[in-house]
């Protein structure tokens, strides 16, 4: 594992690299946590351990206010984050041993993933949205986040809950957001893993999202949360079949 960090407009972002042993030249994954998230949580740790066993290399990054990278969490938005990951990515794209690379994020970074995906649908071979918060933008437009409420027409200067705070700025962005327009624009393959029972993120969004995507395959842990906490194992399993799959 190499630790370090990657420079996006003056902003450090802690990153970490797992090679699988071995491995010269191969398939990278760039892998981002969620909301309040960081690259050491156990559905994280998860994916990063069933890529490399399918002989992939991970690149797990901290997006703005988040884990050790810079920035507040109550300062991020996601343009921040979008930017952030592009840094990521232009990173990536310098690594020599790359051949093919992919996308993977959790939740708000399944967000991130959808959005950057259609971005630079050129750079990735396939995305993996997990348990993506897709619905984010379309929620701050009603005016409730994460079951705290506002007025989406004027918006106040933090929201508020027992466990965190953000910026009106991280709303007025997050309403801007068409994820379908980002949709639209990847044709490659989407592999999007989600618990039927998540009490965060609707289920159903990921049911939607596989009908919007071009190519895009949804498996179900069914009876688990938003973070696998049941069966995370059925959720590394699947990860890295895909990715057999894909390489074989
Ligand atoms: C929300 C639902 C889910 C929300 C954020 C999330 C800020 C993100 C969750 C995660 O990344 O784990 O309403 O609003």
């Amino acid at each position: 594992m190499k630790e370090f960090y990657i420079d996006s407009d003056g902003i450090k972002l802690h990153a970490k690299l797992d090679i699988p042993e071995g491995m010269s030249k191969g398939p990278l994954c760039i892998l981002i946590h969620g909301f309040t998230g960081h690259m050491e949580e156990d559905h994280i740790i998860a994916a990063q351990k069933a890529m490399n066993d399918a002989g992939v290399a991970v690149l797990r990054a901290e997006m703005y206010g988040h884990g050790g990278s810079g920035g507040t969490f109550e300062k991020h938005t996601l343009y921040k984050w979008v930017t952030n990951a592009l840094a990521v990515v232009e990173y990536a794209k310098t690594l020599d041993f790359v051949t093919d690379l992919y996308l993977c994020g959790h939740s708000q970074g399944g967000l991130l993933t959808m959005l950057v995906g259609g971005m630079c649908a050129d750079d990735f071979k396939a995305i993996l949205p997990l348990s993506p918060a897709w619905m984010i933008p379309e929620i701050s437009r009603q005016g409730t986040v994460l079951g705290v409420s506002f007025d989406p027409n004027h918006i106040p200067e933090k929201v508020t809950s027992e466990d965190w705070s953000i910026s009106g700025d991280y709303i007025r962005v997050a309403q801007t957001i068409h994820v379908e327009d980002e949709i639209a624009r990847f044709k490659g393959p989407v592999f999007i893993v989600h618990g039927d029972a998540d009490e965060v993120v609707p289920y159903e969004y990921s049911v939607k999202a596989v009908e919007l995507y071009n190519d895009a395959e949804l498996v179900t842990i069914y009876g688990d949360d938003h973070c696998y906490t049941m069966h995370l194992q059925e959720m590394a399993d699947a990860i890295n079949e895909f990715f057999k799959a894909q390489i074989a």
